[in-house]
């Protein structure tokens, strides 16, 4: 008797879609680019956590890092916005429409060189959006500058040492207000992975810095933004675990001191510290241990800052549930007769 070899059926997420649905196009970013790895662990954890690819939108500014919305989530919504303007545009669309997930992909000369007056603002408001800074501490897409994110003491390949104190867009982001913020690396796909899908489940700005190095311009001997130099040190402050609402699976962890967050859709972060007594719902203490790390040259890695109780900017607004893009003409236009009465009250 002839057996039957049926073809199996793709695995598939919790809302029934294999995760080829959250692929993008082919990247045309270096072999081996820090930002590719972001890519792949951006398609992992919206595919882990079930999330609809039409309800997203990619925001992005310019640079290689900002073309990397086009190499995950086609199905989903998205605008590359002018070099260092990701921030205004994402503000306009997430006021259209706050029902949408929205997930900005920005590079560190896009945030924190042209782009730093619009990022200071967006921080302040606390939108709900995912922003993503891949840091490499050059301007890759124009043949490998310093950013104003390069460390004190790097070089360039052509022997060129950076003299100008970094920014910290990490510290900036807590200070100003944003309500998760943490530094990853590209490299380290477990700690990346748990912070993206706690940043799917947060309600407010997340602000991700993840080191991600550029292997064509700044990968070499002596430059604090390569593979090598994030190895040998990056120092963790928690171990980062999440479990989503819909998973009724413990968290695998050694023992050790956990600090838990319950997150607005019922999953859980775990954070187990591993640098003592470190308590991520204390902005001046992150703030202070974000520049103590500066002045012992350390990286630190993790989730800083988190705050799940300040309101967003949607919810200070106070506008209607219903989108603003989809709401009728006779909703959002004043009648006649409105500005009849303004017309006749400034008479
Ligand atoms: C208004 C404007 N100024 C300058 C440029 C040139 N430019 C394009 S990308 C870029 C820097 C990108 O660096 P980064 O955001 O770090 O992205 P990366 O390429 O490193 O991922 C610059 C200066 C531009 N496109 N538009
Ligand atoms: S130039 Fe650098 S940042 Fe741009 S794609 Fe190549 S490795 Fe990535
Ligand atoms: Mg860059």
């Amino acid at each position: 008797m002839a057996s039957a070899t049926a073809t199996p059926e793709p695995k598939v997420n919790h809302i029934g879609l294999p995760i080829v649905e959250y692929r993008g196009g082919k990247s045309t970013l270096c072999a081996g680019c820090g930002h590719n790895a972001i890519s792949e662990r951006i398609i992992q954890a919206m595919y882990e956590m079930g999330v609809e690819p039409e309800r997203v939108m990619k925001m992005s500014g310019i640079g290689c890092s900002s073309k990397s919305p086009a190499y995950f989530m086609s199905r989903s919504h998205s605008f590359n916005s002018v070099h260092g303007r990701m921030p205004s545009v994402s503000t306009g669309a997430i006021l259209a429409n706050s029902t949408m997930t929205m997930l900005g992909v920005s590079g560190d000369g896009d945030t924190a060189s042209i782009g730093m007056g619009q990022f200071v603002h967006m921080m302040r408001r606390n939108l709900p959006m995912i922003y993503i800074i891949e840091d490499n501490g050059v301007y890759g897409l124009t043949k490998g500058q310093f950013s104003a994110t390069a460390d004190i003491g790097s070089k360039l390949k052509t022997g060129v040492i950076n003299e100008l104190p970094p920014i910290d867009t990490c510290a900036m982001a807590i200070q100003l207000g944003a309500t998760f913020v943490g530094r990853s690396f590209s490299g380290d796909k477990k700690q990346l992975l748990a912070m993206l899908k706690a940043a799917i489940a947060h309600k407010g700005t997340v602000m991700l810095d993840v080191i991600s190095p550029c292997v064509t311009f700044n990968d070499h001997e002596g430059s604090t933004k390569s593979y090598k130099f994030m190895q040998e040190n990056d120092e963790p402050i928690n171990d980062v675990g999440f479990v989503a609402s819909f998973d009724d699976i413990e968290i695998d962890y050694e023992s050790g001191e956990v600090y838990d967050v319950e997150m607005h859709d019922g999953s859980s972060l775990r954070l187990r510290k591993l640098l003592e007594d470190y308590d991520p719902t204390d902005k001046a203490n992150a703030v202070k241990t974000l520049m103590e790390a500066h002045q012992k040259d350390e990286v630190l890695t993790g989730v800083f800052y988190i705050d799940t109780k300040k309101p967003t900017f949607i919810d200070q607004l106070n506008i209607v549930a219903e989108p603003l893009a989809t709401l009728p003409e006779s909703v959002t236009r004043p009648p006649k007769s409105a500005l009849d009465g303004l017309m006749a009250s400034l008479q």
